[in-house]
């Protein structure tokens, strides 16, 4: 590991450094949770080391997190919000920069950790979820007059399930580069099996019929920061797949994730199933902010892009398990074929329970 104390000191920390060590569980960045003494006050900041695998303009990426942040800062306040808790709070360096380039090259961020806060790796209870689904309605809702031109694309065609599918799975299982295709045949099956799922929405975008949004990406529940009394969703964190897209990505990755009766790595799969309770609260969460602003292609299509984001997302981890892991992090080998194998059976069980989601929407939109 990196010498964390030698970075912690370029940034605009208030106090005595107490501890600094890794924090959270995601796939992407490398997080850290300081604590400072502030002659008796604790002072806690994120610092993240940012993947330059993944974000190829670490200088853009920022430019966006700053501009969407203290866009979305007044938008809370002209709503009478706490704009401080209620959207990320970046800390600039000594020298006053949005990051920190380190003598290896890597870049740094740092943020206030929202005081009094917790998140979540898996649904406790509907209203949890529905929470989350009303933090993130709102975020589309406050980003609605954002000027989506002005946006760097940190990763193109980031939900572009088709282009997922053509420029990537295929091309990964033709290259077999890590050499494990045989032990993922009936999971490749499943993909192409299932390949016209791919252009349903891109197809939709080109006939005009689904608008672009400036939307958030990457929508899961870990991604919301509940306030530990009251547990209330605070704030959206994790902005750094703020890029025009559709509303429904936001909608179906939500459920991807946080309506699954398992852990996204759960390996028993009886486990993996589709709670059609989580579901509805966060459709009604979710409905409560962004409802009134969406069309009726989208509407009819919220239930289906939960199946095509979970599908893709799986796509996505067996692409990466036949790459040899380049992209997520992994905990041990077949990490991201445990992964790519659960989001499969999710989608399995939303296919026989798609009559049933499509209902729950149309009951709540009427
Ligand atoms: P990644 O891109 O790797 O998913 P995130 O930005 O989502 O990184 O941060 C990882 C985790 O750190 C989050 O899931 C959350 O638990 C925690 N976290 C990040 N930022 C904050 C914050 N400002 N306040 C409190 N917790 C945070
Ligand atoms: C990654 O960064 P994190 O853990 O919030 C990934 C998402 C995937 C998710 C799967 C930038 O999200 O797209 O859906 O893992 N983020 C990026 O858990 O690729
Ligand atoms: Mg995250």
């Amino acid at each position: 590991m990196e010498n964390i104390n030698g970075i912690l000191e370029k940034f605009n920390f208030r106090g005595k450094l107490i501890d600094c060590s890794i924090y959270g569980s995601g796939h992407i960045n490398v997080t850290y949770l300081a604590s400072f003494d502030d002659n008796g006050k604790e002072n806690k900041y994120i610092v993240q080391k940012i993947n330059p695998n993944v974000f190829k303009n670490i200088e853009k990426l920022m430019d966006n997190i700053f501009s969407v942040t203290s866009f979305l800062r007044g938008e809370i306040r002209k709503a009478g919000g706490d704009e401080n808790r209620e959207t990320l709070h970046y800390i600039k360096t000594v020298d006053g920069d949005k990051f920190y380039i380190s003598d290896d090259g890597s870049y740094y961020r740092a943020y206030i950790f929202v005081s009094d806060s917790v998140s979540y790796n898996s649904t406790e209870n509907a209203e949890m979820f529905r929470q989350s689904g009303i933090a993130f309605g709102k975020f589309q809702k406050y980003l609605s007059a954002f000027p989506a031109d002005s946006l760097y694309e940190t990763l193109p065609e980031f939900h572009n399930t088709k282009h997922r599918y053509e420029t990537e799975f295929l091309p990964a299982v033709d290259a077999n580069l890590s050499g494990r295709k045989d032990t993922c045949l009936s999971e490749i099956d499943f993909v192409n099996n299932r390949k016209a799922y791919c252009s349903h929405l891109v197809d939709m975008i080109a006939d005009g019929r689904l608008p672009l949004r400036v939307t958030h990406n990457d929508t899961k529940l870990n991604n919301v920061i509940f306030d530990k009394d009251s547990n209330e969703a605070i704030c959206v964190i994790d902005l750094d797949t703020v890029m025009p897209g559709l509303a429904l990505y936001d909608f179906g990755d939500s459920i991807r994730f946080g309506a699954n009766t398992a852990v996204e790595d759960e390996k028993d799969l009886s486990k993996v199933s589709i709670s059609l309770d989580y579901f509805k609260a966060y459709a009604d969460g979710f409905l409560s902010q962004a409802g009134g602003s969406l069309n009726k292609d989208e509407i009819d299509n919220l239930a289906f892009a939960s199946l095509l984001m979970t599908f893709e997302c799986g796509m996505r981890f067996l692409t990466d398990y036949i790459n040899g892991d380049t992209y997520f992090k992994t905990a041990y080998p077949e990490h991201n074929l445990v992964r790519a194998k659960n989001q499969f059976a999710l989608v399995a069980d939303m296919e026989t329970h798609m009559d049933e989601m499509k209902a729950i929407i149309a009951d709540l939109a009427k």
